[in-house]
This record gives structure tokens, C-alpha cells and sequence, in this order.
């Protein structure tokens, strides 16, 4: 089995940028700069068949090459307990139509449909026990965050195995999109 997901790479000075966000939070666990990325969906732990089905199906995919901006940081919270931070993404319609592509794509190939909303972000740190109250200085000190838009002219698909040190990702395809 292997545990896949697809997305969008973010480009080296993004990443820099984006870890220039890191504070002090208890609890907050940092995504290491190489693996900040904007997924487009996670297909979860899948054997070498179904690999191979999903990888032939988004090598066909085709949308057009779009941009991408990062703007604004918030949080996935539940039961009080941050669960995430993030750096959100501009209102993106060609980004929407990409999720959709790629949605349609994976389950022609057999997944089965994710049942939640695409909420379009870039993970910035991973919390435990980390409570709502605690992040209030890092929403306001970064609440005016703003990146250039970035091209975003293919999507990768990254397998992920868990260290000692938390998740590693590997690129395992590249798909372009077409001119
Ligand atoms: O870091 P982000 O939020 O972009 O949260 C996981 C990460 O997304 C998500 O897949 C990406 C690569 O690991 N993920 C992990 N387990 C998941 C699950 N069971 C999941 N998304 C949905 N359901």
C-alpha cells in the first residue's frame, strides 16, 4: 500500500517566505519548508494497481495552467483544540475548476468521492492540545500576509510515509498542464 495525495509544489522562495511565519505556539508542529504544498486531494493509502489506474488517469488530465495567491492565514479548529494553521489562497476560480478536474479524474479511476467542500490552503503547522486562545497572536500578526500570485503549470502526485520526524513526502509523478 501506499499512501498518496495530489498537489500543487510551491515554488523554493514561496516556501521560504511561508516559514517566516513560524512562531512560538505550544503544541504547533511546523511543516518542514520542502514539505509545504497545496493539496488538491488526498486518495489516502491505496495498493500498486489502483496506483497505477490513478497515475494513468492524471496523466490525461487537462486544464488550464493558472495562477495561484497566497493571502491570509487561519486555522482548522474542533472541540477548542486547533487542529491546523494555514496560509489561505485568494478566491481562485481556475483553481476551483483544477480541484474539480482532478476530483472527476480520481474517482473515474475508483476512489470514492471525498465528501467534504475543497477549502484551498497551505498547511503551515500540524497542533496537539493546542487551544484556540493560544493562536491569537499568531492570526493577528499575520492576518495581513500576502504573496505574488505563483504559475502553477503542472500538479504532482507525493506519496507519504511517517518518520521519526513526521510525515516525509516524495514527488512520485509530475503531470503538466498544457499550454
Ligand atoms: O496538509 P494538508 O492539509 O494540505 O491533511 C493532510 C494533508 O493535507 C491530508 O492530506 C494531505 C497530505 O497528507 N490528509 C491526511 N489524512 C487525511 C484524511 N484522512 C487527509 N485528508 C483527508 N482525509
Amino acid at each position: 500500500m501506499i499512501r498518496l495525495f495530489v498537489a500543487i509544489s510551491v515554488p523554493e522562495m514561496l516556501r521560504q517566505r511561508l516559514s517566516g511565519l513560524r512562531g512560538q505556539i505550544p503544541g504547533a508542529r511546523w511543516v518542514r519548508p520542502e514539505n509545504l504544498h497545496l493539496t488538491l486531494r488526498f486518495l489516502g493509502d491505496v495498493d500498486e494497481d489502483a496506483a497505477d489506474d490513478l497515475d494513468a488517469a492524471l496523466s490525461r488530465i487537462t486544464a488550464p495552467r493558472l495562477q495561484v495567491a497566497l493571502s491570509g492565514v487561519g486555522h482548522f479548529a474542533s472541540r477548542g483544540q486547533v487542529r491546523g494553521l494555514w496560509a489561505g489562497v485568494e478566491p481562485n476560480d481556475a483553481l476551483e475548476h483544477l480541484q474539480t478536474k482532478v476530483e472527476i479524474t480520481v474517482q473515474r479511476a475508483g476512489m470514492a468521492p471525498i465528501g467534504r467542500r475543497f477549502h484551498p490552503h497551505v498547511t503551515l503547522a500540524r497542533c496537539n492540545d493546542t487551544r484556540v486562545s493560544r493562536i491569537d497572536g499568531f492570526l493577528a500578526e499575520h492576518s495581513g500576509f500576502r504573496a505574488p500570485p505563483f504559475p502553477v503549470d503542472a500538479i504532482d502526485l507525493y506519496s507519504s510515509t511517517l518518520g521519526r520526524e513526521g510525515a516525509y513526502y516524495t514527488r512520485e509523478a509530475t503531470y503538466p498542464l498544457p499550454d
